[in-house]
């Protein structure tokens, strides 16, 4: 029995040593140790021992049992140890390596180009204003002297929603409406930048929807030298000091008398060239004094109030500005293309 128990704990020390995994550790503790197991089944047999023997035979299945156990724990701590180690190295982070650049965006040209010309406009006193996109008949035509049939309506071919609501086909209308708010008796300078629509088939000039910034300035005794003056600022400010511009006479229905404006060509500096078409000037804009009709309607008093108005459109200023050919590039959104106005 004394040999059994000796081949016991040399065969168990064997297969512990040479084991490489926690799952056959507890099947070898099994093996030998479980309830099942050849220790256990030794010990069984130990009442057939004389009772001297016995003492002497349980000590020796004792220690054996203490050397399997002791080996096992070790082994296992063995094992955890080099799984941890093994775990730890796979989830090291090399904190040396350099970051994946993120890709940051930037505003777009058309926003950057509005935000340019609010700064502008604030900084001669003007608040900014912002109105509905889906605009009642009234304020769209109505309050702009346009009443129902006139002529005019024709210029602009509107999408309706039903028969008094439509998407607005200019900015005009939060003029009108801020007139109304300021009630008839408050002067104000004010511009509208804002989305737009129109009936028309797209291409490289005209878009379905585009932006209007429109301004307006409600005071006593606002001229024309006024609204010359300052255009002249902004159109200096926004193309070069070097650029002039003159006034040519125009039509429309809330303004009268009713102007558009042109700066000098800067290609050909006046002379005459390709991209102003041989005349040495460029549209801009359009505007004019206010229409007696117009304050009336919004309250002001026309023998007591004037104001001029103006009008232009962004996609216009950046495609002069920057040489874009298509007004579709800036709904398009090639990325190739807004790439190349960031200023980040
Ligand atoms: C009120 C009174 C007057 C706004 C004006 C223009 C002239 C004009 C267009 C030019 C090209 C815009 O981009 S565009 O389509 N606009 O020429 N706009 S005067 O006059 C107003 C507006 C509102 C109450």
């Amino acid at each position: 029995m004394k040999e059994q128990l000796e081949a016991i704990r040399v065969e168990a020390l064997e297969r512990i040593a040479e084991v490489e995994d926690i799952k056959t550790l507890q099947d070898i503790r099994i093996t030998y140790l479980g309830k099942k197991g050849s220790l256990t089944s030794v010990l069984k047999g130990m009442g057939k021992l004389s009772k001297e023997e016995r003492p002497v035979v349980g000590e020796i299945a004792n220690k054996v049992r203490d050397a399997i156990t002791t080996s096992l724990e070790a082994k296992i701590e063995v094992l955890e140890n080099a799984a941890l180690e093994k775990q730890l190295e796979a989830e090291s982070i090399d904190v040396t390596l350099p970051g994946r650049p993120v890709k940051v965006g930037g505003p777009h040209l058309l926003t950057s180009i509005v935000e340019e010309i609010e700064d502008l406009f604030i900084g001669m006193g003007y608040e900014i204003k912002e109105g509905p996109e889906v605009e009642t008949d009234y304020f769209n035509f109505e309050a702009l002297n346009l009443p129902k049939n006139h002529p005019a309506r024709d210029m602009q071919d509107t999408f309706y929603i039903t028969n008094e609501l439509l998407l607005r086909t200019h900015t005009s209308p939060v003029q009108a409406r801020t007139m109304r708010e300021y009630k008839g008796i408050k002067p104000f300078k004010m511009i509208c930048p804002g989305k737009v629509y129109r009936r028309d088939n797209d291409d490289a000039t005209h878009s379905h929807q585009f932006t209007q910034i429109e301004g307006l300035y409600v005071d006593k005794n606002v001229r024309m030298s006024d609204l010359k003056g300052t255009l002249d600022t902004f159109a200096k400010k926004m193309f070069g000091e070097d650029r002039s511009i003159r006034l040519r006479p125009s039509f429309f229905p809330f303004t009268e008398p009713s102007v558009e404006m042109d700066i000098s060509c800067k290609v050909c500096n006046g002379e005459g060239c390709s991209v102003c078409k041989g005349t040495g000037w460029i549209e801009i804009l359009g505007g004019g004094m206010v229409h007696p009709n117009v304050l009336e309607m919004a309250g002001y008093d026309p023998q007591v109030y004037s104001g001029f108005a103006f009008g232009m459109g962004p996609e216009r200023i950046a495609m002069l500005k920057y040489g874009v050919n298509d007004i579709r590039t800036f709904y398009t959104n090639d990325v190739r293309f807004l790439k190349q106005y960031h200023q980040a």
